[in-house]
């Protein structure tokens, strides 16, 4: 396969910052020779440009720098159009989650019409400007994506030529959803594998049914946004926001095995590598190993 790695570098959608570390700390931990080992072909096309927080006023109280992440959203999906139009699998650096809105509307703008996106996530970020209970943007990307917002919100999506189906997506890891969410996400059409699914059915079961589900639907190429918080802090303490109770080390490679397995993936982002608050570089390796692991990494 043919792999364009992009960074981007911005921590705008969260009020810890640090995530804006992230693209240096994965590629410190030998991304590119990892992906070359496995038979892969892997450009770097380096960082997208992201304004630096310090440098912008807050403006908006329930969208807090909106009006630098939206500009930042239409630059990246200008790029990742790019990649997706030329055939190679975009592979996106974060930086916060946030940047999801920027990915998705530049694989559609590529048109990707058969994409199906598996979210892996400890929450839904299916927040708007009336249910955020924080105003931060990284906490509110879905529903951008898929154009169930308030209008307040949906007024930054007016460049986006289209909205990916509700139907077109699967959450899996989820264990910390906010209460005016929660109503939302219930009635969006999104379909969800909680942290109980997980431990009743087991992941890779969970796993298997959210692929199914998403070919069923006409999917025929994945993209897979991954949020390091999926994982559980114990394994993966350098995120943005960490929850306890998620993921194993190895729940998380074997999701990515079966994605591998699926033959389906067509590009990924890893998003919310906090150096910061990390152990030695740990979840940036992580993280480069599940990238691997979901690019065809086998034990044998
Ligand atoms: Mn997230």
């Amino acid at each position: 396969m043919e792999i364009e790695i992009l960074g981007v570098p911005m921590d705008l959608g969260s009020s810890r910052r640090g995530t804006d570390m992230g693209p240096s700390a994965i590629r410190y931990a030998r991304l590119t020779e990892a992906l070359r080992q496995i038979g892969h072909t892997v450009r770097d096309t380096g960082n997208l440009e992201v304004p630096v927080a310090e440098s912008l006023d807050m403006d908006h109280p329930r969208l807090k720098h909106i009006e630098a992440i939206e500009p930042t959203w239409r630059r990246l999906a200008e790029r990742v159009a790019r990649t997706a139009a030329a055939g190679r699998a975009p592979l996106v650096l974060g930086g916060d989650h946030s940047l999801a809105v920027g990915t998705v509307a530049g694989l559609l703008d590529a048109g990707w019409d058969d994409l199906g996106l598996l979210w892996f996530d400890a929450h839904a970020d299916f927040n708007d400007s009336e249910t955020t209970p924080s105003g931060n943007v990284h906490g509110m990307p879905v529903s951008c994506i898929v154009g169930q917002a308030a209008p307040e919100l949906l007024a930054y999506t007016r460049w986006m030529r289209r909205y990916l189906p509700a139907d077109r997506i699967v959450m899996i890891g989820l264990r910390d959803v906010d209460p005016g969410e929660r109503q939302r996400l219930r009635a969006s059409g999104i379909a969800v594998y909680t942290m109980q699914q997980i431990d009743e059915m087991g992941i890779a079961e969970v796993t298997r049914r959210a692929l199914e589900h998403l070919r069923t639907r006409g999917a025929r190429r994945l993209y897979v946004s991954f949020d390091m918080d999926v994982v559980d802090p114990d394994v993966a303490p350098g995120v943005g926001t960490p929850v306890v109770g998620g993921l194993t080390y190895r729940e998380s490679h074997l999701a990515m095995e079966i994605v591998a397995e699926s033959g389906l993936l067509a590009g990924m982002e890893v998003v919310e590598v906090n150096p910061i608050r990390d152990v030695l570089n740990r979840t940036a390796e992580l993280a480069v190993a599940l990238i691997a692991s979901a690019f065809g990494k086998r034990i044998l």
